[in-house]
């Protein structure tokens, strides 16, 4: 088989990114390891920055995200039971919508089928070769026959587990990792949310979140153990918890059937560079982040859209300059973000250790600078609602 893109990983990135150069006229492959149906239930991010929704809509994806997404002007933060907001919209003139990440992915599989895209699901044995060469390929088995894939370029977009990033010899990569000691109790619950926007909480228990997906769904998060079995959270332990890490007064959070609880251990990680030769890292492959600044998928975003560009830059004109710079310039946003993301880590969860006392006497002093100084809460505001895209 021969593609100009051979993109491995059908998550957001990799299905963004395959429409993308499908609109600049170029051809690629999509590879995934997963079925269709388990790509499409995973769930996962909630929130888009204004510049990804911006830019789901200008790539002509957006239609129903703009009907059943719903856009926020602000969130909450909470201190034990200080509640506090902070107005995106008036601080910045941008706002958030929130959207299912699952959501975006069935939209973007969707359009990909009908604009007569290749997406082959349930692929195994994926091996990325001759990179640094100018005829790489990927080898694969489908459907019980082993194929090769040959290419211009290869994406590797097949997140933080897949077998891109390793192709990259040792010798010429650096990774950056920061392994933080809890982890987040996802929840996914059949209740209108309690609240019209998100609340992320600091209580003297550990860190909440409340999140939605619907009018119908709720979504939560409780800091947790990085390796937290299930079986210590029953559903009631879960609505207790809730209800006190989140609690303030005049306020209540309604309770309702538990549908999917999941346990995330939390990172902080980079691999740079984002290049070898003609394989092309976008995405969680490339890096990680703490998910408190709700940020992961909108880099995958902005990573793909500047490679789309580069390579249809590259087939237009035959200027390497796009591709020569996606490195270093997609990385100039991934440490912003990373700086970002640690930051509301550090803001609204328990680190434990012998300074416990210290830390949370920091973190009430950034709360209430964030109460008093219209400063501190622009740039809370301006880096969730995302900076510009490029
Ligand atoms: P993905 O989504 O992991 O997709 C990679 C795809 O590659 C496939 N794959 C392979 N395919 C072929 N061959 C192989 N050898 C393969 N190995 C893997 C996988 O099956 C998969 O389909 O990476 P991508 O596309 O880079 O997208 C990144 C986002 O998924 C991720 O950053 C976000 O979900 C992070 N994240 C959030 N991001 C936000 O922007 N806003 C949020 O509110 C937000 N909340 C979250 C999050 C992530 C969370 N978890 C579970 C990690 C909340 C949570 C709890
Ligand atoms: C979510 O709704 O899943 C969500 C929201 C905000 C975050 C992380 C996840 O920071």
């Amino acid at each position: 088989m021969r593609t100009q893109v051979a993109i491995v990983g059908g998550g957001p990135a990799g299905l963004l990114l395959s429409h993308l150069l499908h609109l600049h006229g170029i051809d690629s492959v999509v590879l995934e390891r997963r079925s269709q149906e388990y790509v499409q239930h995973r769930v996962r991010a909630g929130v888009l920055e204004q510049g990804t929704a911006d830019l789901l809509r200008e790539a002509g994806v957006g239609d129903r995200m703009q009907r059943e997404g719903d856009v926020h002007d602000g969130v909450h933060l909470q201190f034990d039971e200080e509640r506090l907001r902070i107005p995106f919209r008036e601080l910045t003139g941008r706002g958030i919508t929130v959207y299912g990440q699952q959501e975006v992915v069935r939209d973007l599989a969707e359009r990909r089928r009908r604009d007569g895209g290749q997406v082959l699901f349930e692929v195994a044995d994926v091996g990325v070769h001759d990179v640094t060469t100018d005829r790489p390929f990927v080898r694969f088995t489908h459907e019980g026959v082993e194929r090769e894939l040959h290419a211009d370029f290869v994406a590797g977009c097949d997140g933080f587990h897949g077998i891109c990033r390793d192709t990259i010899p040792a010798g010429t990569r650096t990774v950056y990792e920061r392994v933080y000691p809890f982890g987040w109790l996802g929840v996914l619950a059949s209740v209108a949310p309690s609240c019209g926007e998100l609340i992320y909480a600091n209580h003297a228990n550990g860190f909440a979140l409340h999140s939605m997906r619907s009018a119908e769904v709720s979504r939560f998060y409780l800091q947790c153990a990085p390796d937290e079995s299930l079986d210590e959270w029953p559903d009631e332990r879960i609505w207790a918890e809730l209800q006190t890490r989140l609690g303030t007064p005049g306020w209540t959070l309604h309770e309702g059937p538990i549908i999917d609880k999941t346990v995330t251990a939390m990172r902080s990680f980079v691999a740079e560079p984002l290049r070898h030769g003609r394989l092309f890292l976008a995405g969680d492959s490339a890096h990680i982040v703490p998910p408190t600044g709700a940020k992961g998928l909108n880099l995958a975003v902005s990573d793909v859209d500047r490679l789309a560009d580069a390579v249809a830059t590259y087939h237009r004109t035959g200027s390497t300059t796009g591709l020569d710079g996606y490195s270093a310039a997609c990385l100039q946003r991934v440490w912003r973000v990373q700086n970002f993301s640690w930051w509301m880590t550090s803001l609204t969860h328990h680190f434990g250790g012998p300074d416990a006392a210290f830390e949370r006497r920091l973190q009430r002093a950034q709360f209430d600078y964030l109460r008093t100084s219209t400063a501190a809460a622009t740039t809370l505001a301006e880096n969730y609602v995302g900076l510009p895209l490029r």
